[in-house]
């Protein structure tokens, strides 16, 4: 692996589960791997779980870390080629990437869509100029389309969790108020596509009409708009809120009936809750999901920091 852009940098989900598994008994096992190797987290956008606990995997495995808040500790970038830069912006991707790129053996970026152009956004701009012009791994730390460490701890998470050898796990639409990024639904249909095809799970995704996700992602997933229908006998639901991609960035319903309550999980087959966090209590799922012994939430988060392991594991292989 050299970056970790998306589950194409991956050529197999197995091992790297196993992998994120291996660390976690044994999370100092590799401090030579990363000995006097720096990585450079940039955030265009908050995070509690990205920012800690790449920083805590990155260290475990002996490196130096380095973040950065670009726009409040460092200058706006410039992200289009060729431009007159006579607006905000004060510095361009090509000098700042790759400076970075000298500083830094690995560099973890994180920059959300911004939900106005979907062409723009789904280009993925931000990640490809810095893989371009800083010429060091890339690591995405939740990208316009994309949150592949999110959805590798997911993996683990449900690996270790399942009590049935093929669960049949639940992606659902949530409601709130503002709009979100597709990124966290996208990258968990496209590693659970994967997972269908290597025969370790049942997926279904269910939301209201309108939030149709690229098909890219949906691949052949059933779509089922009724939720209780979808609930049936699931293992996982995986709760999350994105805005429209056909109607782009747009809310266009609420309807807190599609909150997760303890009603909705007698459906399932004792199911487990899933979110990546943030959640919003009671707007998206309630109270006694979240402080049940049905909720996942806290042990994904934790994952994150074998997920995150994981995959630097295998970029500091490669650069040795
Ligand atoms: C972000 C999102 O929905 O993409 C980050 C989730 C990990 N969430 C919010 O902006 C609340
Ligand atoms: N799940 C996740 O990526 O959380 P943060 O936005 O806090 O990093």
């Amino acid at each position: 692996m050299t970056n970790f852009l998306s589950l194409a940098d991956v050529t197999d989900i197995d091992a790297l589960i196993q992998s994120g598994l291996t660390s976690k008994a044994n999370p100092f096992a590799d401090q030579h791997l990363g000995k006097n190797k720096t990585i450079g987290l940039i955030f265009f956008n908050s995070s509690l779980r990205t920012r800690l606990s790449t920083q805590k995997a990155a260290q475990n495995l002996g490196m130096n870390v380095m973040t950065m808040n670009v726009g409040q500790d460092s200058w706006g970038l410039e992200m289009e080629e060729g431009v007159l830069m006579n607006a905000d912006k004060a510095e361009h991707v090509r000098e700042a990437a790759a400076v970075m790129g000298r500083y830094c053996d690995i560099i973890g970026i994180r920059a959300f869509a911004e939900l106005t152009d979907r062409d723009k956004d789904y280009r993925e701009q931000v990640m490809h100029q810095f893989a371009k012009y800083a010429k060091v791994p890339i690591v995405n730390l939740e990208s316009a389309t994309r949150h592949p460490l999110q959805s590798l701890a997911d993996c683990i998470t449900i690996e270790e969790a399942k009590t049935v050898v093929k669960p049949k796990v639940v992606l659902t639409w949530l409601p709130h108020f503002k709009p979100l990024p597709q990124a966290v639904a996208n990258s968990f249909c496209e590693w659970m596509n994967a997972r269908v095809q290597s025969g370790n799970v049942e997926f279904v995704v269910t939301h209201p009409e309108g939030y149709e996700l690229a098909p890219e992602f949906v691949g052949n997933t059933p779509v089922i708009y009724n939720q209780d229908e979808a609930f049936e006998g699931a293992d996982f639901i995986y709760g999350k809120n994105w805005s429209s991609y056909t109607h782009y960035g747009q809310v266009l319903t609420q309807d807190p009936s599609w909150a997760v309550t303890m009603n909705d999980l007698r459906l399932t087959n004792n199911g487990k809750f899933m979110h990546c966090l943030p959640v919003r209590r009671n707007l998206k799922v309630a109270d006694e999901v979240l402080d049940s012994s049905h909720s996942l939430v806290i042990e994904q988060a934790a994952n994150r920091e074998w997920s995150a392991q994981a995959v630097l594991k295998e970029i500091l292989r490669n650069l040795i």
